[in-house]
């Protein structure tokens, strides 16, 4: 049996994609800001409804050349309730991350618990839409106004999420957002990053182009980051088919939260009012229920159901910054991190096996399919685990 992963990449028509890229075997103009790059950029900021979008090679380098082009210095305050992305971008900008803990909503930064971190070293905040949940992003603008910081949001999984008709894109001064495989719209690998200043948009190309300023000049240490033609066609198709793709996904979640709601101890995020979601994880936390969670998730797997563990652990305790942070400073964030699940989530996935995945998670029983029963001498049965499906 062909197991069911956390999640599976959208794909155009082969036939669709094929003839997107023929033009590039008579132009062979593959990479550095060429035509299908300039459309997807203009598709995008018409979809996110933005004004400022740049693209990048991926969601991650699009958040280290934010992060620099916004001359970032000292402490950047964000949460471990993340991919290690987010942690890894601050750092390798020489920065000091300070961590925040979630609410235990929504898992975005709590609010309440900013203020009391923000130092005269503080210069941004990264908070993140975690799972698509936007941030409270009205409080974190009061907040950062208050203090002169500037906000970069990680809206790596909020793509074309409004809140109240405002497009996600809008809030804070920039957001990254990620296009990778795994993502409700992809570019194979690829992200952009969409920003207030529009003075900001020469910076970030320079950056995610070596920092190149003119034919003979280089004034920054750029990297390359730039999103190729094979990437930005991928897009194009991707984004005909979004809204079709997003109302799939609405019925896959749908589903889940009417098996799953009202069950005892199993917790679901609240839904956000005014957020018109764009369904892109099903996060599930089990809290004194039959099952702890890494049960849940082996039971799951003996079903042949590959659930995640997004987020755990936590970023401020991966083994490339054990000694320099503590999990127990972000008291939420460690409690969610050890019980959440994500549940597999995809615009294919049948809601017949939405109601399987839920019957384990419900039942709690083993692959019955997967035991053999053999009398034992006595006359009694017993069950042996055999694999018949590898
Ligand atoms: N900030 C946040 C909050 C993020 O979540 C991420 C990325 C970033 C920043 C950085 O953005 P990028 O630089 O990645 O654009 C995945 C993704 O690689 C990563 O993009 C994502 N977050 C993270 C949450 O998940 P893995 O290591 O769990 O992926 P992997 O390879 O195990 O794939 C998961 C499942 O997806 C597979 O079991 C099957 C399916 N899949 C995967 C690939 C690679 C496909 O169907 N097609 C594919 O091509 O990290």
């Amino acid at each position: 049996m062909k197991p069911i992963q956390v999640t599976r990449s959208s794909m155009p028509a082969f036939e669709e994609y094929m003839e997107e890229i023929k033009v590039l075997w008579e132009s062979h103009w593959l990479t550095n800001m060429g035509e299908k790059h300039k459309l997807l950029e203009a598709e995008l900021t018409h979809y996110l409804n933005t004004p400022n979008v740049t693209l990048f090679t991926n969601g991650h380098t699009a958040l280290e050349c934010a992060i620099a082009a916004l001359n970032l210095t000292g402490e950047v305050i964000t949460t471990p309730f993340t991919f290690a992305s987010t942690t890894h971008a601050i750092v390798r900008n020489g920065l000091k991350p300070v961590f925040c803990d979630i609410n235990e909503n929504d898992y975005t930064l709590d609010v309440n618990k900013l203020e009391m971190l923000i130092t005269d070293q503080t210069s941004a905040i990264i908070p993140v839409h975690v799972y698509g949940n936007i941030c409270n992003v009205n409080e974190i603008e009061r907040i950062a106004k208050k203090f002169n910081l500037k906000v970069i949001y990680d809206a790596a999984h909020a793509f074309g999420i409004t809140v109240n008709g405002e497009g996600v894109a809008n809030f804070g001064d920039a957001s990254m957002f990620s296009f990778h495989a795994t993502k409700v719209f992809n570019t194979i690998e690829g992200g952009a990053v969409t920003f207030r200043n529009p003075n900001l948009r020469k910076v970030l190309n320079d950056l995610k182009n070596f920092g190149i300023t003119g034919p003979e000049s280089v004034e920054y240490v750029g990297g390359n980051a730039k999103m190729n033609e094979f990437q930005a066609a991928m897009g194009i198709c991707n984004l005909r088919h979004i809204d079709d793709e997003i109302m799939k996904r609405k019925a896959v979640v749908r589903r889940y939260r009417e098996n799953l709601s009202g069950i005892k101890g199993i917790k679901l995020c609240q839904i956000q009012l005014g957020v018109k979601s764009n369904n892109s994880y099903f996060p599930v936390v089990f809290e004194d229920y039959k099952l702890n969670r890494d049960e849940i998730y082996e039971l799951l797997k003996e079903h042949h159901i590959i659930a995640r563990k997004y987020f755990y652990p936590l970023t401020n305790s991966i083994d490339c910054y054990k000694d320099r942070f503590n999990s127990n400073d972000t008291p939420v964030a460690k409690y969610i991190a050890e019980r959440v699940l994500t549940l597999p989530l995809y615009a294919d996935l049948a809601l017949e096996d939405v109601d399987r995945i839920c019957e384990i998670i419900i039942e709690c029983q083993p692959n019955k399919k997967e035991y053999l029963i053999i009398p034992n001498e006595l006359g009694r049965t017993v069950s042996n685990k055999i694999i018949i499906n590898s």
